[in-house]
């Protein structure tokens, strides 16, 4: 496989001004007729027109309506080459292509009895030959002749512009997008399905129609999804002065799709697991979940899809941005707080991971084999801390000023990350230059912390030294711009002044941001009269590490008195873990455990603080995860952190059982009807951490507590979580549990991947083997992908004690599914190759094994460019 690099862009040589697309339907072959109106790019490089095309069967080419001769043309397994071309012409091609033997799920495929499409990044090549990049904007027409019984519901993007019956019980319609877009963008969905319709006022006072389409037995869960796409609407409105802009905007739910959902113009393809909810099928995280994804995607109607990306280099520029809109969404509408707290967890989970390990890139990449490898957490989430920095140094009112002049000036165009950092620059007067830094360099930065107190001069001084590590292809990096937002505080919590020496003003605000740019920097506080206690990086105002010494005791001083209740939340954090290494060191030393009482006395001030929200306090009381340990050590101990994780949470647990206990009673409220809201969705949190703390005790009162709270739930989030529970508790009652689980939801598709999920979270030893038998269930499909990633994908991401093995059986699993997997769908075996990113930091034992399973997996022939490029960059 090639790689594709980043330098060697050039500008196309031939454009599409429009292009009418007819495709007549068949699920065994469908022919495609695609009419372009092209014209040479005067500032192109080439002669040659090339365009892509990939599993495609050739009918016939026409050039100005002549036929073209095979002499006339060049083609490849990937390209059709035309040359000596006119300045405009107009091409007709016929390609045939073959929906129901499509398991790749790009392209044009079958799911169900549905037939749909997924472009992004390259997968419109699969439908037709075209010029497959995001560069090439073209004004689309789609006409689209099916049987009308089997497929009675045709959409493309755009407007419905014309329909007709044909005699052989045929019908068709045609759909118009009037707004130029890349061929990624491009939806077309053909199905017997229900709709929900609803419609929505914009500003300016259009009427748009919403649909949400599902298969017909899911007629009752899109209330969530259509509720949340009118909030979206309005937000976008508010937030950022964009409305949408055309008669109808469309939502499709399918059950087999290679990622969360597709922004595709006004007619979004969602996988089914994040659009359908009902109180008794989708957990509070589902409904969450659904309320972001729909708004992403609406969003991405501006950032993505009116502005889109100049090359697949760029891709941040969309996904970096509209998870940076979709999180402030989301933060405006639930509470802020625990969204920065899980926005930031997951973050330092995966996105360092990634940064740490083999894969590491920068935001803006320089080189991909494969760009489908590059949907990661560092386009996305780094991509999106990336834009909230230039909102922090820019302030709320000069990032929106940026952003007008961002989509005013580049409605219609494919742009660079370059131009958006240009627009923010030049609408505040801004100099980002070093800024830019962040979107070249992989890696994540690390801020080590120093200071000092003058008691006679009521100095505070703050040295901040800031060093990023080596990442593959780049080992020297040069200092970033950094907004540390901190505050100082005294000893009863207060806060103290933030004058820098230099101002004449005292600094009227009790957190400031100062500007890290250099490798070292001195800060020094004046009037500041005690000696104080500085609380950095507030709101996590930067994707680094901080390194700062502090005791058990400024920790918990932090976790009970901080303002910024990030801040907060991130001190307890801190605490756990530098007890729990302390304990990990003492277990490896064979030193007899002992829970230090400073974290009991704090966990229980945070149960008994009756004025908290009790979304935070449940995140308070949840230990840091198994990864997330790992990843703090040099050489990650599986089983000393499996065991001390353990020891923590029961000793706790037995330490304050009746802490946990009244807390759980004050919040189970089995009378109460589900509803979703920050508050309700907050007390079922804690009380269900509540239980896993009293099911830690052993004391079979609580396992009865268990079942009776899965019996009467009126919920998915308050059944789930019993049913949790009980998989780890090995006999009868665990077996018994999850079978009547199946049998009351083995209709509901996403209802049956929690239960095999919750079956490759359990700790229980004979995990791996029950995983090898549920992949015969006749509930578990390998070509579904929903389903790999509930069962085989959860299994080796999230319970890294069994997959990590003595034995090796969880790697030798895992590289053989990645085998099958790459026949079938490459996209889905490369993103599993993924729970082997942090192999070097394990063991020299475990090492030696995970290296095996990646060449069993390399030495194979014919692998996909997927799969190629993640094994061979890790085996680098
Ligand atoms: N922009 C969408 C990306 C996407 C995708 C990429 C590769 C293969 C399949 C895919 N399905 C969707 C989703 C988004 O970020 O909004
Ligand atoms: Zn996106």
């Amino acid at each position: 496989p090639q790689t594709i690099r980043l330098a060697d862009y050039t500008v196309p040589s031939y454009l599409v001004d429009n292009v009418d697309l007819h495709f007549d339907l068949d699920a065994s072959t469908t022919q495609v007729t695609s009419i372009l109106n092209m014209r040479r790019n005067p500032k192109g490089p080439g002669e040659d027109c090339v365009l892509n095309g990939e599993h495609l069967q050739l009918v016939s080419i026409k050039l100005d309506g002549r036929l073209l001769t095979a002499a006339e043309f060049q083609r490849s397994n990937t390209q059709l080459i035309l040359p000596q071309l006119p300045e405009k012409f107009q091409l007709e091609i016929v390609t045939e292509i073959h929906p129901d033997q499509n398991t790749a799920l790009e392209g044009l495929y079958h799911s169900g009895t549905l037939v749909c499409t997924q472009c992004e990044a390259e997968g419109f090549r699969r439908i037709t030959y075209y010029p497959d990049r995001p560069d090439v904007m073209a004004v689309f027409t789609v006409t689209i002749t099916a049987d009308k019984q089997q497929w009675p519901i045709l959409l493309s993007n755009g407007n419905l512009q014309e329909q007709g019956e044909l005699e052989d019980g045929r019908h068709w319609v045609r759909w118009h997008d009037p707004h130029p877009k890349p061929c990624y963008l491009f939806a077309l969905v053909a199905g017997d399905l229900y709709m929900q319709q609803d419609s929505f006022t914009t500003i300016s006072g259009r009427d748009v129609t919403l649909q949400i389409y599902v298969d017909k037995e899911n007629h009752d869960k899109c209330d969530h999804a259509l509720m949340s796409l009118k909030q979206s609407m309005r937000w976008d409105e508010e937030a950022y002065g964009r409305e949408y802009d055309l008669d109808v905007f469309m939502i499709v739910a399918v059950n087999d799709f290679n990622m969360g959902a597709m922004e595709n113009k006004g007619l979004n393809i969602f996988n089914a697991a994040c659009v359908l909810a009902s109180p008794q099928t989708a957990t509070d995280n589902d409904f969450y979940t659904i309320q972001s994804i729909v708004g992403h995607e609406y969003f991405h109607n501006w950032s993505g899809n009116r502005v889109t990306c100049r090359d697949w280099f760029q891709l941040s520029l969309k996904e970096g941005f509209t998870v940076m809109r979709d999180q402030s969404f989301s933060a405006d509408l639930n509470s802020a707080a625990v969204q920065r707290i899980d926005d930031v967890d997951q973050l330092r989970s995966l996105q360092f991971a990634e940064d740490a390990g083999p894969m590491a890139h920068p935001v803006r990449p320089d080189s991909y084999i494969e760009i489908s490898n590059f949907y990661t957490v560092t386009i996305y989430e780094k991509g999106a801390e990336v834009v909230r920095m230039i909102k922090t140094l820019l302030g709320d009112e000069g990032f929106r000023k940026g952003t007008d002049l961002y989509f005013d000036r580049h409605d219609g165009q494919a742009v660079t990350t370059d131009d958006f950092v240009k627009a923010m620059e030049e609408a505040n007067h801004y100099d980002l230059t070093q800024f830019k830094r962040w979107y070249t360099q992989a890696g994540t930065p690390v801020i080590t912390a120093f200071y000092n107190y003058d008691a006679i001069k009521k100095i505070f001084t703050l040295t901040l030294q800031q060093s990023c590590p080596a990442t593959p292809g780049q080992t020297e990096k040069q200092p970033f711009l950094i907004p540390v937002a901190m505050g100082l505080l005294d000893s009863a919590g207060n806060s103290l002044p933030l004058q820098l020496i230099d101002e004449a003003q005292p600094y009227d605000k009790d957190t400031r941001v100062l500007e890290l740019n250099e490798s070292e920097q001195t800060f020094r506080f004046i009037g500041v009269e005690q000696k104080p206690i500085v609380s950095l990086l507030r709101g996590f105002s930067a994707p680094v590490k901080l390194l700062i010494e502090r005791d058990n005791e400024e920790l918990a001083f932090l976790m009970a008195n901080e303002k910024d209740s990030f801040n907060r939340w991130d001190a307890g954090q801190s605490l756990f873990i530098q007890i729990m290494l302390s304990l990990i060191a003492d277990y490896q030393q064979n030193t007899a455990l002992q829970l230090p009482e400073i974290l009991v006395k704090q966990c229980a001030a945070v149960l008994q603080d009756k004025a908290a929200d009790p979304a935070l306090v449940a995140r308070m009381l949840t230990l840091p995860s198994e990864n997330y340990l790992a990843a703090q050590m040099k050489v990650a101990d599986v089983d000393a952190i499996h065991h001390v994780r353990k020891f923590v949470k029961d000793s706790l647990a037995m330490q304050l059982k009746a802490q946990f206990d009244a807390l759980y009673q004050q919040h189970n409220l089995p009378n109460v009807a589900y509803q979703f809201n920050s508050e309700h969705m907050g007390r079922r949190s804690l009380k269900n951490v509540c239980l896993g703390y009293l099911m830690a005790t052993n004391d079979p009162m609580q396992t009865q507590r268990c079942l009776k709270q899965m019996k009467q739930a009126d919920n998915m989030t308050d059944t789930l979580a019993g049913l949790r529970l009980m998989v780890d508790q090995a006999g009868i009652e665990r077996e018994h549990a999850l079978r009547a689980f199946y049998e009351q939801w083995q209709h509901d598709r996403q209802v049956v991947d929690k239960w095999l999920t919750v079956q490759a979270l359990s700790s229980l030893p004979d995990t791996l083997i029950r995983i090898k038998g549920l992949m015969k269930h006749p509930a578990f499909s390998i070509k579904n992908p929903n389903n790999v990633r509930a069962l085989i994908g959860q299994f080796c991401r999230n319970n890294p004690a069994l997959f990590h093995a003595k034995d090796g059986s969880g790697y030798r699993f895992l590289a053989e599914q990645i085998l099958v997997l790459d026949k079938l769908n490459p996209q889905v075996a490369s993103r599993q190759l993924g729970a082997f990113n942090s192999w070097r930091r394990y063991d020299e034992k475990r090492q030696q094994m995970m290296r095996e399973a990646l060449q069993s997996i390399a030495q194979q022939q014919d692998l996909s460019s997927d799969v190629y490029e993640i094994v061979n960059k890790y085996l680098a």
